[in-house]
């Protein structure tokens, strides 16, 4: 079961940008679901992502099934842990923390999430995740003990990419975290996506259109944003067609 994965793929072959949208079950309540979820039906936005690095409340299950009642969308999981898992969406990112050398997020959470996944009918996109510094803590870093990547590192960064290529892994999420100050920066960027195959995804701290923007030019063939949309949904606006 590849749709998802394979949609992704034709986007990028058919010259496509891509953009997700993050919802944060902690941010969201459930009756909030529908006004945003037209929103993003307006929007160029092309995925719901869901999930956060600790959830306060599991409303992951209830928020999943509002918003598939709202979007035909791809709805994509994207979670701290397996508590997170939910058969109410449609696919999971099945995320390696690459850039952090703690063996619960490369693959102790992995393990633990078997017994769930196996219940489940959701399509699994293996996904290396890496942390790049952005000026301030974020919760991937507070939460996961791991360091993000020095900004300055580009090479060694571009290399961690690679290696998770060769691994196996189907994805490449450049993460700066949620809420960053500083996003990826386009060289990071741009070195990343010339040393890759498979499609590169980048998020944190995107806020605006300019930004977005730069992130494609760079290479980005999907942008995640969630905070920019949680703080002022009238940045909808602003990419209702873009394409
Ligand atoms: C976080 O990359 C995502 O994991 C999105 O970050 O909330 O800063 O948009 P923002």
């Amino acid at each position: 079961m590849t749709r998802l994965y394979n949609n992704i793929l034709n986007a990028i072959k058919e010259g496509r940008k891509q953009l997700a949208v993050l919802i944060d079950p902690d941010k969201m309540p459930v009756n909030s679901i529908e006004p945003f979820v037209n929103k993003v039906n307006q929007s160029m936005a092309t995925h719901i992502f869901l999930g956060g690095s600790e959830l306060q409340n599991n409303t992951t299950d209830t928020l999943a099934k509002a918003i598939k009642n709202y979007t035909d969308s791809p709805l994509i999981l994207f979670p701290g842990d397996e508590n997170q898992l939910t058969n109410n969406a449609d696919g999971l990112l099945f995320l390696s923390l690459i850039s952090g050398r703690n063996p619960d997020y490369l693959i102790g959470k992995h393990i633990k999430a078997i017994p769930k996944l196996n219940t489940m009918n959701l399509e699994v996109i293996p996904t290396g995740y890496i942390l790049i510094e952005n000026g301030i803590e974020t919760a991937v870093e507070r939460i996961s003990k791991t360091k993000p990547m020095l900004r300055k590192n580009t090479e060694l960064i571009s290399h961690t990419a690679k290696a998770g290529e060769y691994l196996g892994m189907k994805l490449m999420y450049l993460e700066a975290g949620s809420g960053a100050t500083h996003p990826v920066d386009s060289e990071i960027i741009s070195a990343v996506k010339s040393q890759i195959k498979i499609p590169l995804i980048v998020g944190g701290g995107i806020r605006s259109k300019t930004d977005l923007d730069k992130a494609y030019e760079a290479g980005a063939d999907l942008v995640v944003i969630g905070t920019a949309f949680e703080k002022d949904e009238t940045f909808f606006n602003q990419i209702i067609n873009s394409f």
